[in-house]
């Protein structure tokens, strides 16, 4: 790494003097998309408790599920509708709970235009189920697009997905990964919880049924008409590259929808809640915490990030959430007054963007919850010993005007990384810009982020933002299965403009 960083050095000294000349362009940053709809007054419509999917049978120990992804008509702002793309119909998809040691199988009918692929975000899934980007579900009626990459796996209108669920219980999601297009396609609505439970978790006081809510967060913007508007470069989607030059650094919306409702409010009891925070967003990062902070200085108390619960309880004043990342917090309403209301707010952005939530506290009520004082099983990483350290940095490259993993851009022909099956290795990663890297099939733990442990690194992890310049080590043991799988930025634009590369566990 010391070398790459030394050139990365070098290029940046030789361009910043080129790109105020105008030779080089300049790294795009993202960009805020504005919406040409009025925007909806805040915290005027009640949060969407997310429907459950239910199996349409269960074979042996298996549950079935069977979705249609469809276009359907969604009422997102008042007195307009949006056309989506959902599984079942509906944004956020249909809500898969699943229970450790219990397979769930998933048909998808693919009645969009489009080819799809589906990903179980931080699911330890079979390389053949884990959505590789071109494995591909061709629509049910025919493609006209680019559907040939090498070593493409085509399914011709469906396919089945198996998920072992042989992992501890966690906040998982389910997303598009479609190679070039998976910005676009989330866009428009393909994401859904995957909710995966565990005895650990389930014999714990925590607060459940309507006192357990997930929340997905993810901004977007909107048309004049009330469709989604998305700066895309082939409205069809059907030849790379998805998005137009000018938005490669990603796109950011206007508009904070929090399980497809903007700026929603939620009545609560005055006593504890547990919320599963995911943030579904392309490329916005949020820095969440209450408005007012409880009088203890701490608005959340953290039980969980991305693979499950944390060895022990923390508080948080602020958490920040990056790209596909996971907090399973604790809100104690009792904190504040019956009759109050209280915001959660982002203080990374200002004006409609600064603001998420409402919650509006309506009576005092008995709490048996509790948060225990231990919680997940994490084992200690000194006690691991990795066989290797791997290192990866994460780029633009001015000359091509891609997103470059080592220098270079995504090719599922040619492998990255061959670690083996139960083996420990640290992975060195390091990074340009910010950069929400994303691992499929394992979860990690972070030794090291920009020189130090993070704030929010404890636990399990799949997804470990990177601020510009910023580096980081973790501990990845690759158990599960032999195979071919990717990580990537989860910056969606960057992942679609080649920020992505192969590993394959032998
Ligand atoms: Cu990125």
């Amino acid at each position: 790494m010391k070398g790459s960083r030394r050139d990365w050095l070098k290029y940046g000294a030789l361009a910043a003097p080129l790109a105020a000349v105008g030779c080089i362009p300049r790294r795009p940053e993202a960009r805020l998309l504005p919406s040409l709809a009025p925007l909806p007054a805040p915290f005027e419509t009640p949060l969407r408790r997310l429907p459950v999917a239910r199996p349409i049978g269960t074979e042996g120990a298996t549950d079935a599920y069977d979705f249609i992804v469809r276009t359907t008509d969604a009422r997102i702002l008042p007195g307009l509708m949006t056309p989506i793309w959902g599984y079942d119909g509906i944004f956020p998809g249909p809500t898969i709970e699943a229970r450790r040691g219990r397979p769930v199988s998933l048909r998808l009918r693919n009645q969009l235009p489009v080819p799809i692929v589906n990903h179980l975000h931080g699911g330890r899934t079979p390389p053949e189920h884990d959505g590789y980007p071109t494995d591909l579900i061709l629509p049910a009626g025919g493609f006209a697009g680019h559907d040939h990459y090498p070593q493409a796996r085509i399914s011709a209108g469906e396919r089945e997905y198996i998920y072992s669920n042989d992992q501890p219980g966690a906040t998982l999601w389910y997303h598009d990964h479609r190679m070039d297009f998976t910005a676009a396609s989330v866009w428009r609505g393909l994401a859904g919880f995957y909710i995966l439970r565990d005895a650990n978790e389930e014999q714990m006081p925590l607060p459940r049924g309507d006192r357990e809510i997930a929340l997905m967060i993810c901004d977007r913007s909107f048309e004049a008409n009330g469709s989604f508007r998305y700066p895309l470069h082939d409205p069809l989607l059907r030849e790379p590259p998805a998005t137009t030059d000018s938005y490669m650094g990603g796109v950011l919306g206007d508009v904070i929808l929090v399980n497809g409702t903007p700026w929603p409010r939620l009545e609560v009891n005055a006593v504890r809640y547990r919320f599963r925070i995911l943030n579904a967003s392309n490329a916005r990062r949020y820095e969440l915490t209450l408005d007012p902070i409880p009088r203890g200085g701490y608005s959340f108390v953290q039980i969980g990030s991305d693979g499950g619960m944390l060895p022990a309880p923390a508080p948080q004043r602020t958490i920040r959430i990056a790209p596909a990342e996971r907090f399973d917090v604790i809100v104690d309403f009792s904190q504040f007054q019956a009759g109050s209301s209280v915001r959660l707010i982002n203080t990374a952005a200002s004006g409609s963007v600064g603001q998420i939530m409402r919650f509006d506290v309506t009576k005092n009520s008995r709490d048996d919850s509790t948060i225990p004082s231990r919680l997940g099983d994490i084992p200690n990483p000194a006690a691991e010993r990795p066989v290797t350290t791997r290192e990866f940095d994460f780029s633009f490259s001015r000359l091509s005007r891609e997103w470059l993993i080592n220098g270079k851009p995504f090719d599922p022909a040619r492998m990255d990384a061959r670690p083996k099956l139960n083996s420990v290795e640290i992975w060195r990663i390091q990074s340009d810009f910010s950069h929400p890297v994303h691992l499929h099939l394992v979860q990690f733990q972070v030794l090291e982020h920009g020189g130090r442990p993070g704030p929010f690194d404890s636990g399990w992890k799949d997804t470990i933002d990177l601020a510009p310049g910023e580096g980081a080590s973790i501990l990845i043991r690759f158990d599960g299965y032999r195979g071919r799988y990717v990580f990537h930025c989860h910056n969606l634009e960057h992942e679609d403009m080649r920020m992505m590369a192969n590993f394959e566990v032998i």
